[in-house]
């Protein structure tokens, strides 16, 4: 195919309720949407980077001025692209992971939409429904925690996560443990701990957890392989799982026995099945984390989670936990599952109206007028 022009569609989505993370508080979301149209047809892309650089490097403004500079006018200088082309296209651009796999994202959509194949299939998934976890942010109190909590729980979700930071961790954990018994249940701390920290993480395993997620920094891979040596509750990464290969190192020093995988992190969904199949091989389980993505990066994340290593419930909740009002067809539970799309390409249509309703801001680019990289 070719690429000929590309829309990148700035959207304002309140959340309905604000979520907090050792890292910040959202009540709203800044979205950027890529809109691609190509020789085939079309296909939509969703940037998963928040508006500031507080969970990864990446943030929105960022993402679009890379894809605008950089990242664009190197697809558009290809005669004939494909999705499995772009990530080696864009390699010699270090780091925006986020940038490039919203971009891998629409191509990717396009081509399959053309030739009438989902996603999953695409993938290689397995199963047409996939269990659904649900990630709590940090509450004002336990009473509030408890009580978001029981409303989950009440909805059908298999799987709680919490957010966890120094002060706000262990008795948490307690009083889950004390008012609901033996639910399955894990925490996120996003980097908010440090080696140091170690005795006091091991506190949780009391609680007989699946997992502690990314309680160290990013770049503290070897902390993580101590810190495991040190704890009974596997340790999962989420922030230094950058790319398959990172993943198969992290495996090999014992930093990690459980991975989260985001497509976003890894610069778009191909990466993804490869840090999947990597941890398949090592024997490793995998679940699908989230971003808290509209209908059009939760198709694909559901589609996704549906691989056969995906074998713990993801952070893939049900639309109505992030928005009032998706902007594709929402993701409704059932039975504390998602059905896996089965349309070709993401499978979902976009609410054009409502995307117009909710856009701050677009950009377009084209083909015609892109400018011509010099090979450096
Ligand atoms: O660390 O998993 C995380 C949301 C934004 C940034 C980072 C994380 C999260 C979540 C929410 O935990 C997962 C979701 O429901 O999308
Ligand atoms: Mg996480």
């Amino acid at each position: 195919m070719r690429l000929e022009s590309v829309e990148l569609r700035r959207i304002r989505l309140p959340l309905v309720a604000p979520f907090t993370t050792s890292f910040g508080t959202e009540a709203e979301r800044d979205i950027l949407l890529v809109h691609a149209t190509t020789s085939v047809g079309e296909g939509w892309g969703e940037c998963v980077a928040g508006a500031s650089p507080l969970y990864s490097s990446e943030y929105v403004d960022g993402a679009q001025d890379v894809i605008r500079r950089e990242l664009l006018p190197r697809l558009f200088a290809v005669e004939l692209l494909g999705a499995a082309d772009v990530a080696e296209l864009l390699r010699p651009v270090h780091g925006h992971p986020m940038a490039k796999a919203c971009l891998e994202m629409a191509v990717l959509d396009a081509e399959l939409r053309a030739r009438g194949e989902p996603l999953a299939r695409h993938l290689g998934a397995v199963r047409e429904a996939v269990d659904c976890g649900v990630s709590v942010g940090i509450q004002p109190s336990i009473g509030q925690l408890l009580e978001v909590v029981e409303k989950y729980l009440a909805q059908g979700y298999r799987r709680i996560k919490i957010k966890i930071e120094p002060g706000w961790d262990v008795e948490p954990v307690r009083a889950i443990r004390e008012r609901f018994g033996s639910i399955p249940l894990q925490v996120d701390a996003n980097t908010a701990y440090r080696t140091a920290d170690a005795r006091h993480l091991a506190q949780l395993d009391a609680f007989d957890l699946l997992l502690i997620e990314q309680p160290l920094p990013e770049d503290d891979v070897p902390g993580h392989a101590r810190l495991a040596a040190m704890v009974r509750t596997p340790i999962c990464l989420d922030e230094s799982i950058t790319s398959a290969r990172a993943a198969a190192q992290a495996i090999a020093l014992g930093a990690c026995s459980v991975v989260n995988v985001k497509p976003g992190r890894v610069g778009g969904y191909l990466e993804a099945r490869r840090v999947h199949d990597v941890c398949q091989a090592h024997g490793v389980p995998v679940w699908m984390g989230g971003m808290l993505e509209t209908g059009l990066g939760r198709a694909g994340n559901v589609a996704l989670a549906a691989l056969p290593g995906f074998t713990l419930p993801g952070d893939t909740s049900a639309s109505d936990r992030y928005f009032h009002r998706d902007i594709t067809e929402p993701f409704v539970m059932h039975e504390g599952r998602l059905r896996v799309p089965a349309g070709p390409g993401l499978g979902v249509t976009v609410d054009l109206d409502l995307v117009e309703a909710l856009t701050t801001s677009v950009e377009r680019l084209e083909r015609e007028r892109s400018p011509v990289l010099q090979k450096r």
